[in-house]
């Protein structure tokens, strides 16, 4: 089918933009370009096709031109895929020095290297695993505690908004709320998920019951859970027993310590602890934000090749396994 019989009559030779109405109905008013129009007429060119409308217009042209024998040629690269996602100014940075098949020329020759020269090389790369893993995919940071230790009032303070409600009824919160939150500032700043968890507590039946199963879930698959707990109650066996199955780099926090103490946490917590004791906690919120970003340390250096997929991590670490078996 010629490429008229699509676009209509004015056939762009670089870029244009058209009417996709030879159908039924008029497609979209999208940007073409045409490239690789041969002068002489024959049937042989690729046309990239920028659609304003969304899935939808997308799969409505696909079937027009399917049934028109035109065959699509897959034009964009996972990397390629992975920079319309970018959360973050730096996020756009790491996934466009991955552009172009980057990193996968990086990667394919790595094998040919000798392994004496091979091995600092994949040291290096995996240095910024972490920042990739965090770059990826807005990572959970979850507020985790007691009922009434003051996660819903930390949620909304961090985000400047209430988002949530808190209340002096234990048991307030009992679904997972989850919003966007930028940490660090400008060209270094990345996005987090921070999520508010209902209280965990041993006598919970019912709703509260199944609320709490939601929390140790969510505990489980946090990138970080900021323990708040409450100077005010003891913490539960339940919540210590989940606090000792989670990582060293989880942030443990002693809420509400303008209230009069019933425990000692230096004894109890098995690390060093946040105080707070105000229920804005700007402070607070700072030193949290900070110990985060001490954690994966400065971000990876422009033009850097990150690992950005849990495949690529896992790729890396058996080029590494292979190495220090020889
Ligand atoms: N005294 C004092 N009260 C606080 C502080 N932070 C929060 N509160 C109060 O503690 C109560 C419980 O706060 P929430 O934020 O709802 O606690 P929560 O941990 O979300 O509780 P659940 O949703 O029940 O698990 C509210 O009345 C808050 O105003 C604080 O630093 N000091
Ligand atoms: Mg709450």
């Amino acid at each position: 089918m010629p490429l008229r019989d699509l676009l209509g009559e004015s056939l762009p030779t670089t870029v244009g933009a058209l009417q996709l109405a030879r159908h039924s109905f008029a497609f979209d008013e999208a940007l073409c370009w045409c490239r690789a129009l041969p002068a002489d007429g024959s049937p042989d060119y690729t046309i990239e096709v920028h659609l304003h409308g969304g899935f939808g217009v997308a799969a409505a042209l696909r079937d027009f031109l399917a049934a028109r024998a035109w065959q699509e040629v897959p034009s964009i690269l996972h990397e390629d895929l992975d920079l319309l996602q970018a959360t973050s100014p730096l996020a756009a940075r790491i996934f466009s020095a991955r552009r172009d098949g980057a990193w996968h020329a990086a990667l394919q020759q790595l094998p040919s290297v000798a392994a004496a020269d091979r091995v600092p090389i994949v040291t290096a790369l995996q240095h910024w695993n972490a920042w990739g893993q965090v770059l990826a995919e807005p990572p959970m940071v979850l507020l985790a505690g007691p009922p009434n230790a003051g996660k819903s009032t930390l949620f909304n303070a961090w985000l400047q908004e209430r988002r949530v409600t808190a209340s002096a009824a234990a048991g307030t919160t009992r679904d997972l709320i989850s919003a966007p939150c930028q940490l660090g500032v400008g060209a270094e700043a990345f996005v987090v998920k921070l999520v508010d968890s209902a209280g965990l507590w041993e006598q919970a039946r019912g709703v509260d019951q199944a609320a709490v199963a939601m929390s140790l879930a969510a505990i489980a698959s946090a990138w970080r859970v900021i323990w708040l707990l409450d100077a005010a109650t003891p913490p539960s066996k339940t919540l210590l027993k989940a606090l000792a199955t989670r990582c060293p780099e989880d942030l443990l926090v002693v809420n509400r310590m303008d209230l009069e103490a019933t425990w000692n946490p230096q004894k109890i917590l098995p690390r060093a602890f946040f105080k707070n004791q105000s229920r804005q906690s700007p402070q607070l919120i700072t030193a949290l934000e900070g110990a985060l970003l001490r954690q994966l340390g400065p971000p990876p250096p422009v033009g850097q090749l990150v690992a950005v997929h849990a495949a690529e991590r896992l790729e890396l670490q058996a080029l590494a396994a292979t190495d220090s078996r020889r």
